[in-house]
C-alpha cells in the first residue's frame, strides 16, 4: 500500500521547501523534488493512492509527549479515554502521544505499568508511548526504573507539588534521579513547592477565599521557580538530565536558562495555555466560570508578562518543546467538585485536539518561524523522548506520520465542534488561521478533511529508546 504527496512544502526543523512525499508499506521511502527522476519517482507514478497538497504544507505528525488520558485526580478521572483522547488528537494532527502510567505510593512500579497498558491496548487511534511517574520512590520502585528502561519506558516523571498524592521529598528526587544518571533515562520533573503552596491554600480558604481565581494567587511564581531551582540542583548533583514539565513563571524559565548556558542537561516544555490564557482574563471570569482553567502550575498574569516570556524562550531555545498537558475534566460534576472550594477543583486543561494550531498561530503572527513550529510540536518531543527518527521528522525510514496542512483554512474552536470528551472548551471562540486537511498514521489516512477514517486499536505502544536530543 503506497502513497504519494505532491505538490506541497515539506516542513523540517530546519527548512520549508516544495518536495513530494512517497509512503510505502507505512514507512516513509522517498522524498522527491518535483520532476525528479531519480530513485522513487517510478513508484510514485504507480502509488495506490496519490495526495494533492497544493497550496499546503506536509508536516511530520504531531508528537504530544505530555498527556493524562484517565488520570485518577482529585476523586475522580480525565474524561478522555485512549480511545476519545487519541482520536481527538488524531483529528488536530497529532499521531503520537507519550502518557504517563502512574505509579502510587505502596503500589508496585509494574502494577501501575499494567493497569495503563490495560487501559490503552486496543484502544487507540495513533501510536503512543508511556512515561512513568513514580508515587513512591523507594528501593522496589528504583529497582523497578531500571526494568522500565529495558521494556521501552525511559522517562520517570516524579511531583514536588501534591503532597500526600504524587510528591516526592528531596531526598527521593536525588535517589531516584541517581538511577536515572546510571541507567540512562531522563528524569521529569513537576516543578512547584507544594508544602508552601498547601499552607497558602489552608490560609486562602480560612480567609474565606474560595473561588477558583485563588488557585492561581496561592501558587504564585515563586514556589515555581524555587522548585525549578532545587530539582536543576538536584540534576546537576546526580549528572541526570532533567525535563521540567508545564513551565509558565517567567522566573522560572530563566533560573532554567542559567543551567542551559552553563551546558548542562535540562530542558523545559510549556504549553498552549501558558502561552495564550491569563489569570487576569480566564481564571478569573466570573462566578465559578475560571475553574473550567484551573491547572497546575496555574495560568499567569499577563500584566506580569509571562506570555510574551515564553514566546521568547521558544525562540531562543530556552524552551525545546511544547505539549500539551492535556488533562480534560467536565465542567458538570467533575470542575463542580470545587464549586465551594478551589482546592477540590480537579486540575486540568483539555487540548491535545488543538495544539498543532495553537502554535501555528505563532507562525501567523510571526512569533516563530514555520521549521520552528515543527520543531516544538514534532521533532523535538521525539528527539527528547527517544521516538527519532521514527516520530518527528519525514525523513526516509521515518513512520509515515503525515499531516497536509491548509495554511488557508479557518477554523473556529468549540465545545459543539471538538472531538474531546468535554462539556466545555477552554479555547471556545479561538479563531485559528490555517487547519489540518489529512492525517496519516504509519501511512494509513485517520482523518481527511474533518472526517475519522481511522480504526480503534490502530495505534501500536512505542518502545522508546533513551533520549538523542543531550548535549
Ligand atoms: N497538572 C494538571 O493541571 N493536571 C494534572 C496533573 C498536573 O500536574
Ligand atoms: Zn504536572
Ligand atoms: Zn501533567
Amino acid at each position: 500500500m503506497s502513497t504519494f504527496i505532491h505538490g506541497g512544502t515539506v516542513v523540517s526543523p530546519i527548512s520549508a521547501q516544495p518536495m513530494d512525499v512517497l509512503i510505502d508499506g507505512g514507512k516513509v521511502v522517498a522524498l522527491l523534488s518535483p520532476g525528479d527522476t531519480s530513485f522513487g519517482s517510478d513508484l510514485a507514478s504507480s502509488a495506490d493512492t496519490v495526495i494533492d497538497a497544493t497550496g499546503k504544507y506536509v508536516v511530520p505528525g504531531g508528537v504530544d509527549c505530555h498527556t493524562h488520558m484517565e488520570l485518577p485526580f482529585g476523586g475522580t478521572f480525565a474524561s478522555d479515554t485512549f480511545e476519545t483522547g487519541t482520536r481527538a488528537a488524531a483529528f488536530g494532527g497529532t499521531t503520537t502521544i507519550v502518557d504517563f502510567a502512574v505509579q502510587k505510593a505502596g503500589e508496585r512500579v509494574q502494577d501501575g505499568l499494567a493497569a495503563w497498558h490495560a487501559k490503552a491496548d486496543g484502544q487507540c487511534a495513533i501510536d503512543y508511548g508511556f512515561h512513568q511517574i513514580i508515587g513512591g520512590v523507594d528501593d522496589d520502585s528504583l529497582k523497578a526504573m531500571d526494568e522500565l528502561v529495558a521494556e521501552g519506558i525511559t522517562s520517570f516523571k516524579l511531583f514536588m507539588a501534591y503532597p500526600g498524592v504524587f510528591f516526592s521529598d528531596d531526598g527521593q528526587i536525588l535517589r531516584a534521579m541517581q538511577t536515572a544518571a546510571n541507567n540512562g533515562a531522563m528524569m521529569m520533573m513537576h516543578a512547584e513547592n507544594g508544602t508552601a503552596i498547601d499552607v497558602l491554600v489552608a490560609q486562602a480558604l480560612a480567609r474565606g477565599d474560595t473561588s477558583p481565581r485563588w488557585h492561581g494567587l496561592t501558587r504564585p511564581w515563586e514556589t515555581e521557580e524555587e522548585a525549578t531551582h532545587r530539582a536543576i540542583m538536584l540534576a546537576r548533583l546526580t549528572g541526570a538530565p532533567l525535563y521540567i514539565v508545564h513551565m509558565s513563571a517567567k522566573q522560572a524559565v530563566t533560573t532554567l536558562a542559567a543551567s542551559r548556558a552553563e551546558g548542562y542537561n535540562v530542558f523545559g516544555e510549556t504549553c498552549p495555555q501558558y502561552l495564550y490564557l491569563s489569570l487576569e482574563e480566564q481564571l478569573s471570569a466570573p462566578g465559578f466560570e475560571g475553574a473550567k482553567w484551573v491547572c497546575s502550575t496555574p495560568l499567569r498574569s499577563r500584566e506580569e508578562g509571562h506570555q510574551d516570556e515564553l514566546w521568547k524562550a521558544l525562540r531562543t531555545g530556552d524552551l525545546s518543546v511544547v505539549s500539551t498537558d492535556h488533562c480534560p475534566f467536565c465542567f458538570k460534576e467533575q470542575k463542580e467538585l470545587g464549586v465551594v472550594n478551589f482546592s477540590k477543583i480537579p486540575n486540568g486543561i483539555g487540548s491535545v485536539e488543538h495544539r498543532m494550531d495553537l502554535l501555528y498561530q505563532g507562525v501567523v503572527d510571526g512569533r516563530i518561524s514555520l521549521p520552528r513550529w515543527v520543531e516544538l510540536c514534532c521533532t523535538t518531543p521525539a528527539r527528547m523522548f527517544g521516538l527519532h527518527p521514527r516520530k518527528g521528522e519525514i525523513v526516509p525510514g521515518a513512520d509515515g506520520d503525515v499531516v497536509v496542512y491548509d495554511p488557508n483554512a479557518r477554523t473556529r474552536i468549540s465545545v459543539e465542534t471538538h472531538h474531546m470528551n468535554m462539556d466545555h472548551s477552554a479555547w471556545e471562540g479561538y479563531e485559528i488561521a490555517g487547519g489540518v486537511d489529512t492525517v496519516l498514521s504509519r501511512g494509513t489516512v485517520v482523518v481527511q478533511r474533518g472526517e475519522y477514517l481511522g480504526t480503534k486499536g490502530h495505534g501500536k505502544f512505542l518502545r522508546r529508546g533513551l533520549s538523542s536530543y543531550l548535549t
